[in-house]
């Protein structure tokens, strides 16, 4: 039998969420086998084991990109990023995991989506993946199938869309349905927090105005419309008490609105972007229209130059709670699908390679967050959340070998022309980042190491997701048992003199005799009084 691929991360400092510490970490049969000082000194085997040299370097969880959309089909053309060199850019950067979306077209079934988009994405993938799915219509069909992804097929997370009106889009009372299902089988819900009823009607403003140019595609749906709705998903979703993930945060304003339901209580999560967290919405006034194009996506990058920072601070401070990508990527001559007419220019930015570097210039090399803060925003809230921790997203005894050693100190430049994504154009291009991976792991295999591959399609795995996460469920339940306590004690009976018989008053009213009859008396007292 073939020796098991055999690793030692030697002299780095590991950093988890919660906790750094110079250690060595032995890897076998893909997962974490043991983590301590010294191991080979311990008496840790040396056959066949590769040692690689971490010595002043960050032992880091691999990355979890919340939020892609590989070779998806959409508004007339495919993003051109697929499974296959998606995932390789994605272990470029430090990104062990993405979770990708299944999105049926209205009065599709939602289970046929789901198996399509895994025969698309299983023979190609270099990474672990996971999908969400989304609900673009409402029926007991529907509802049905909600039930059976997260019962047998590993989903355990629903992304509704407020916008893209007659495409995607749900209504308020589909919203609540969706919801009311999400609470009831255990699933998070998320949505695309835009009012696309005005985006519809902003966009006619602008086109009637001949405003037809990446500006128009933000002026018709500004920071209000993703705040309403914001606003609007965190009331639906809280009148049903069920745990709501907010994707693709975009704006100051938005953010606020989160910031403002999680200190009341509300059970929310808002999820910025490598986009909105490293870049803004000035380039929609480029003079090159394929410039301009190319940060069209929705919602839209804003022109508020202070969002990125504002973004990141609420990310240090736990405002914000997850990083994704939104990585839909489509290249110029597709982009051209809408040079006469904003609407038509196919909506996606690029970020699966460079989230990572982008959070760690942005973020930690700027002295917003700290390392650990960083492992969370980047990997460990995405596994708790979404049910996959501490299998992923930690480096812990027992869990997978998702590992990159990372060089806090060098710099990359960000560029098309050096990055390993298919889209032809990079929307951090020329941006300078500390932070640079320098091997990254893959459930134990040594997969991208000094610029070098090892990796091959159909490498990564799909990763079936639990229901009722407990990060996020333990607080839903105790609400339903606080709420259901109250109800009992709070609801006085309306009584009237035809209840007043013994079995109803001992059946409905207390326990004890004594009590009873004490409210017998002023019960009496209180109808004389009538
Ligand atoms: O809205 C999304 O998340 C998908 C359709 C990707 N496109 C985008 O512009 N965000
Ligand atoms: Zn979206
Ligand atoms: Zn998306």
């Amino acid at each position: 039998m073939a020796v098991p691929q055999r690793l030692l991360i030697r002299g780095g400092r590991v950093v988890n969420e919660d906790h750094s510490q110079l250690a060595d970490v032995l890897v076998e049969d893909g997962v974490v086998r043991a983590l301590g000082p010294d191991l080979l000194a311990a008496g840790t085997s040396a056959e066949g084991l590769r040692i690689l040299d971490a010595t002043g370097k960050l032992v880091l969880p691999g990355g979890i990109d919340t939020h892609t959309h590989l070779q998806f089909p959409f508004m007339g053309s495919q993003s051109v990023d697929d499974f296959y060199q998606g995932t390789k850019a994605a272990l470029a950067g430090g990104t062990t995991m993405i979770i990708d979306f299944a999105i049926p077209q209205k009065g599709c079934s939602l289970i046929e989506a789901f198996d399509t988009w895994r025969s698309w994405a299983d023979p190609k993938v270099c990474c672990d993946y996971s999908l969400h799915v989304a609900v673009t219509w409402w029926s007991d069909q529907v509802k049905e199938e909600m039930k059976t992804l997260t019962q047998n097929k590993g989903v355990n997370s629903f992304k509704m869309f407020m916008a893209y009106k007659d495409l995607y889009m749900v209504g308020d009372l589909e919203l609540y349905e969706a919801f009311s299902q999400c609470k009831e089988i255990g699933a998070i819900a998320q949505v695309h927090a835009e009012n696309g009823d005005l985006i519809v009607e902003g966009a006619k403003k602008m086109l009637a105005l001949g405003i037809t140019g990446p500006e128009g595609h933000e002026l018709c749906r500004p920071e209000a419309v993703e705040a309403e709705a914001t606003f609007r998903a965190i009331t639906i979703a809280n009148a049903v008490n069920c745990p709501l993930y907010v994707v693709h945060v975009m704006s100051k304003s938005s953010a606020k609105v989160i910031a403002d339901a999680r200190r009341e209580g509300k059970v929310v999560f808002g999820e910025p972007i490598a986009a909105s967290l490293g870049t803004d919405g000035t380039h929609y006034w480029n003079k090159e229209w394929h410039h301009a194009a190319h940060y069209v996506m929705g919602p839209p990058l804003r022109p508020d130059p202070s969002t990125p920072d504002f973004l990141m601070n609420l990310l240090a401070n736990g405002d914000l709670t997850t990083t994704g990508t939104d990585n839909c990527t489509f290249n110029t001559c597709q982009k051209a699908l809408g040079k006469d007419d904003f609407t038509k220019i196919p909506n996606g930015v690029n970020g699966v390679e460079d989230r990572m570097s982008v959070l760690w210039e942005k973020g930690v090399h700027s002295g917003k967050m700290d390392e650990n803060r960083f492992v969370a925003v980047t990997s460990t809230n995405a596994a708790k959340i979404f049910n996959l921790y501490p299998k992923k997203g930690r480096i812990a005894v027992g869990s997978d070998a998702d590992i990159v050693i990372w060089d806090p100190k060098a710099t990359r430049t960000i560029s098309a022309k050096t990055h390993h994504q298919a889209v032809n154009f990079n929307i951090f291009e020329g941006m300078v980042c500390h932070g640079v991976p320098l091997v990254t792991i893959s459930r134990g295999k040594v997969v991208y190491e000094a610029g070098v591959f090892n990796v091959s399609a159909g490498d990564g795995k799909y990763i079936p997701r639990k229901p009722f996460a407990e990060y996020v469920y333990k607080r839903i339940k105790q609400r339903d048992e606080v709420k259901k306590a109250k109800e009992k004690r709070s609801r006085t009976l309306y009584l009237q003199r035809s209840h007043m018989t013994w079995s109803y008053l001992e059946a409905h009213l207390v326990s004890t005799p004594k009590d009873l009859f004490e409210r017998i008396i002023a019960m009496e007292l209180l109808f004389s009084q009538k």
